[in-house]
């Protein structure tokens, strides 16, 4: 893990694309403004304010609503290929159902693209990151098997205004944070404690709905636009704490859980759910009581569907955990306890701002290998790494982050991943979910006590700019001041 330096300087292949990332709740702002609908993440931030760590939602965020011409300024100074963001189902379809389409919201993205196209950037577009409609939530959301249709019938709208435009696209952002964090653990909007159940009842929608869009692309744009469409993953990797028996055992089950759950239904052979998810939430299940399995099954169709439902994965990836076997034991049906491990840190491991974010760049290599062997060498996209840190300018811990990271991942291209771009997570700060804006993952700092929320790049907006110039990581450039420049 050490000593993964050589002498080689490695460059980043010829055609291979960076870019930045940022989502429309986190971002926009202009929550119900020119037609927006609510979604559940407005809702759920009004109804509880206490649970946001600094009290900042979402009403008015970055107000990229109204800033989206600096954010694309931001862009050309970072000289980045492309920009990934997200749509707002209910800025375009107010109540969710595609009978009722608010021009103004389509207006706002057809805009903001032609605003990146002019400058050669090119948009990379999240159909759902977290912030479904709530009237849809109103009927189960996520739980309800409709939803998969209401999503097909949002994708149809959106694709149909801006397909001629948009190469890349990526149909829903984290499926576990969805349903484990937001149907299981109650953590994130629509914040339903219903872990072991609710849960398994989102993912399987939620993998149905993306390749229910990723069909509809295909059928009726792929041949004509020839764009890419992904779903991306929180793949962040686990190892186990030592080599024992069980805690080797213990960490291929909890990577059947966090990774295998979502890359086998669509990149494996024989597709479907892992078999060892199966069989274990079957077990616990009837031993439960229940009189069967408390993950819903795949139909026959629904194992087609989805089988091959991607030209990339998107990999979201931040951070390592280490696996440890527990004898915990069980009782009340429960995610945790079917996977039914206990996880750690290495001391030694440097913090972010964030608790659960740990410096351990070797990670990110070994989970694209793990990828390679497991499902035969997939293209890839990083869609989603970063660091949080608190306000300033000096972000020299982001700094280090992004080298090690990159280095890391220039190794894993190396050794043969198909890694087609990197997206570092966030363009610029943003309402961090429940932590508000006490997390600052940005590369350009936001003003948010400033009425027009100003941005002001930090040191690592300057070195990332350098790494896209020179398309080599160098551990000795430090600019002389923290001027940022189109060039
Ligand atoms: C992502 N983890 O979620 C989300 O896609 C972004 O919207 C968010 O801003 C970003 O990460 C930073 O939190 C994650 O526990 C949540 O490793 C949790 C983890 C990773 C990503």
């Amino acid at each position: 893990v050490e000593g993964w330096s050589d002498l080689k300087v490695r460059r980043f292949p010829d055609g291979f694309l960076f870019g930045a990332g940022t989502s429309a709740y986190q971002v926009e702002g202009a929550w119900n403004e020119d037609g927006k609908g609510e979604s559940i993440w407005d809702k759920y931030l009004h109804d509880n304010p206490d649970i946001i760590s600094d009290g900042r939602n979402g009403d008015v965020a970055s107000n990229s609503y109204h800033q989206y011409k600096r954010d694309v300024e931001m862009l050309r100074e970072l000289g980045v290929d492309y920009y990934r963001f997200s749509i707002s189902w209910s800025r375009v379809l107010p109540r969710g159902f595609s009978n009722e389409i608010n021009e103004k919201g389509l207006e706002y993205y057809d805009k903001l693209i032609d605003e990146l196209l002019k400058y050669n950037i090119k948009p990379m577009i999240t159909l759902y990151h977290f912030d479904l409609p709530q009237t849809l939530q109103d009927f189960g959301g996520w739980a309800n098997p409709l939803s998969t249709e209401w999503f097909e019938d949002y994708a149809a709208v959106i694709f149909k205004a801006f397909a001629h435009k948009v190469p890349y696209w990526i149909t829903v952002n984290q499926p576990n944070s969805i349903c484990v964090e937001g149907y299981g653990q109650g953590l994130m909007a629509p914040a339903i404690s219903s872990s072991g159940i609710g849960d398994y009842m989102c993912i399987k929608n939620v993998l149905v709905a993306h390749a229910r869009a990723y069909r509809l692309y295909e059928r009726e744009y792929k041949k004509k636009f020839k764009g890419s469409v992904g779903i991306a993953l929180a793949l962040n990797w686990a190892d186990p704490v030592n080599n024992s028996t069980k805690n080797v055992e213990a960490t291929d089950v909890y990577r059947e859980f966090m990774i295998g759950l979502y890359m086998h239904p669509i990149w494996s052979k024989d597709g479907g759910f892992p078999k060892m998810v199966k069989e274990r939430v079957h077990q616990n299940s009837i031993k439960q009581g229940f009189k069967k399995s408390r993950l819903p099954a795949l139909s026959k169709e629904e194992v087609t569907l989805l089988k091959g439902s991607s030209d990339f994965v998107g990999v979201n990836h931040y951070t390592t955990v280490l696996v440890k076997s527990t004898d915990r034991g069980m009782s009340a049906p429960s995610f945790d306890d079917d996977v039914h491990v206990e996880l750690t840190y290495r001391p030694e491991w440097k913090n972010a701002t964030s608790s659960w974010l740990k410096s351990v760049p070797y990670g990110i290599y070994r989970v694209c290998v793990y990828l390679n062997t497991k499902y035969d060498y997939p293209q890839m996209f990083v869609t989603e790494h970063g660091w949080s840190t608190r306000p300033g300018l000096k972000d020299d811990t982001r700094v280090e982050n992004l080298r090690l990271y990159l280095k890391a991942i220039l190794f894993a291209i190396e050794d043969g991943t198909d890694l087609k771009g990197y997206t570092t997570w966030s363009l610029m700060d943003n309402v961090e979910w429940v932590a508000g804006t006490s997390e600052r993952f940005g590369l350009y700092e936001v003003d948010f006590e400033s009425e027009d929320k100003n941005r002001t790049a930090r040191l690592s907006a300057l070195v990332y700019k350098r790494i896209i110039d020179k398309r080599i990581v160098e551990d000795d450039y430090k600019p002389n001041n923290l001027k940022m420049s189109i060039t």
